[in-house]
Formats: C-alpha cells, sequence, structure tokens
C-alpha cells in the first residue's frame, strides 16, 4: 500500500516502511539523497500534514508554521506541495511551477521530517485542494490522518473553495494565527459552520514572522536583500537563477 512515486520532476512523495511506518526517505530533484528519516507511530496510525501554498517564493514564515503545526499535532511528515496552477490567483502572473517547486525542496531538505511533493505541478489544470488530499488519501490509505495547514487568513476564505465539503471528509484542517490576531473573531466565523465542519478545524497560534511572499518578491525587483526572511539555500537559488526581477 506504501509505495514511493517518482514524477518527471522527482516527485519526492515519502515512502513509507511497509512493517512497521518507521522510516521515509526522499530523492531530491537536485539529486540529493536525503537519509532515512524517523516517523514516529501514533498508536498504529500515522498523521501526516500537508502544507499547501502557491510559496511565490517559500519563507521562513511558512516553515515555522509547518514546524509548530507538526510539533504541536505530532505530525511526521508535513508534505509540502506546490501549487501547480492555483485556482483563486488566475488574475495573478505567477512564477514558473518549477522553480517553486525547487525552491521549496531547498527549504525543506534540512529539516527531517518535512518533504515537498511535486504532485500538483505535475498535474494538469487547476491545483484544487481536493483533488490533492484525495490522491494522497489513497496513496497512505485510510489508517492515516491528513492534517491540511493553513493560515488564518486562508481558512476564512474555505467555503469557497472547489468541493470543500467533500474535502473536510478526507482531512482535518490546522488554522494558524500569529499573536495579536484576532482569534474570537476567527472562532466566531467557524463556529458559524455546521458542527460535522468545524469539529475538523482545530486553530494553533505559532511565532509571529511578518514575513510575505509579495514583500520578498518587491525587495527582489527594487535590489533589497532577502537574507534572514527566507532560507539560505533559497536565497542562493533565487539570486543564480535570476528570479523575481
Ligand atoms: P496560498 O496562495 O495562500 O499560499 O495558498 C494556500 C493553499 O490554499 C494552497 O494549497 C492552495 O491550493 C489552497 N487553495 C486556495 C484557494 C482555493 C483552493 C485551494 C481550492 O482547492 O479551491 P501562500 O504561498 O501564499 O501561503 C501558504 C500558506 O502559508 C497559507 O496557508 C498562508 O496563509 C500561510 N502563510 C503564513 N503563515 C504564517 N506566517 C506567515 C505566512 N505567510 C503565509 N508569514
Amino acid at each position: 500500500m506504501f509505495t514511493s512515486n517518482t514524477g518527471p520532476y522527482g516527485a519526492v512523495i515519502p515512502k513509507i516502511d511497509e512493517k512497521d511506518f518507521n522510516y521515509y526517505w526522499q530523492d531530491s530533484s537536485f539529486g540529493i539523497k536525503v537519509p532515512k528519516k524517523k516517523i514516529k507511530p501514533h498508536g498504529g496510525r500515522l498523521k501526516i500534514g500537508i502544507m499547501g501554498g502557491t510559496f511565490d517564493p517559500i519563507h521562513y514564515g511558512h516553515l515555522v508554521t509547518a514546524e509548530s503545526a507538526a510539533e504541536q499535532f505530532e505530525l511526521s511528515p508535513v508534505i509540502f506541495v506546490p501549487s501547480g496552477r492555483p485556482p483563486h490567483k488566475r488574475e495573478h502572473l505567477v512564477t514558473d511551477p518549477i522553480e517553486r517547486l525547487r525552491l521549496t525542496e531547498l527549504a525543506t531538505l534540512s529539516n527531517p521530517r518535512f518533504s515537498t511533493s511535486s504532485l500538483e505541478v505535475e498535474r494538469t489544470g487547476y491545483s484544487y485542494a481536493i483533488d490533492t488530499v484525495q490522491w494522497f488519501h489513497h496513496h497512505y490509505g485510510p489508517t492515516v490522518d491528513l492534517y491540511f495547514i493553513t493560515g488564518a487568513d486562508a481558512i476564512v476564505e474555505i467555503m469557497s473553495w472547489h468541493k470543500v465539503e467533500r474535502l473536510i471528509q478526507y482531512c482535518q484542517f490546522i488554522a494558524v494565527y500569529r499573536p495579536g490576531y484576532a482569534r474570537e473573531q476567527l472562532h466566531n466565523t467557524i463556529s458559524q459552520w455546521s458542527e460535522e465542519f468545524s469539529r475538523r478545524i482545530h486553530l494553533i497560534e505559532v511565532p509571529a514572522l511578518a514575513i510575505s511572499s509579495t514583500d520578498i518578491r518587491n525587495r527582489l525587483k527594487k535590489g533589497r536583500s532577502i537574507k534572514y526572511l527566507v532560507p539560505e539555500p533559497v536565497e542562493h537559488y533565487i539570486k543564480e537563477h535570476l528570479l523575481y526581477r
């Protein structure tokens, strides 16, 4: 049931050891072999995080969000899934998906519980979360619990997501908010949704990092520094490949 999947861009869907689910490994599209990594079993059930995003580019805000969710919910691994064609950004110019995938891989390689998947980059058409979550559900099987990690601003929009009623049956949501965010307001919004829906959404606080991809793109256009906003390998890749000029 647990098999790896390799696509044209070196898809890095974690491969789970069939005997005890204890280890997985990944090959990166840079040809770097990442050693076996430990996955904590949870009473026989695996809890896998899915961190979806446009990641244009990925930054420390995304990484701290995923790490906090992983820690609080004991998720392992957390799979970052860069969107191929974000359905909510039809009017926006988005950087080539392969470049965003490479940046995401570079950002996640050093963390043993992080992994990056090229699933959405390889799929044609708009990258709907339902298709991704359903794919992971079938890939890993019903004994695995899936948690989709989002920012608070994304969760309030969730009712507009494609086939959301089905989506919530396949995964739970971890919605992160930063200190100072109007938690009560968020809570009130969610509590207006059906009980079946709202009990599958978990709110957690994460350290505040006022970093945004938009700001990073603007800085790069103006030739300003992005040091300490993104991991060093991401910064180097952006510079070497003259992205966001
Ligand atoms: P974004 O474009 O907001 O990603 O997309 C988030 C996810 O929503 C993607 O997987 C989309 O495919 C999915 N989506 C959206 C709309 C419709 C549908 C699906 C559908 O299926 O119909 P960003 O790269 O901008 O950000 C990634 C995540 O990180 C977001 O959840 C964002 O809120 C969060 N984030 C931060 N969290 C903490 N501190 C910061 C953050 N900056 C972004 N500084």
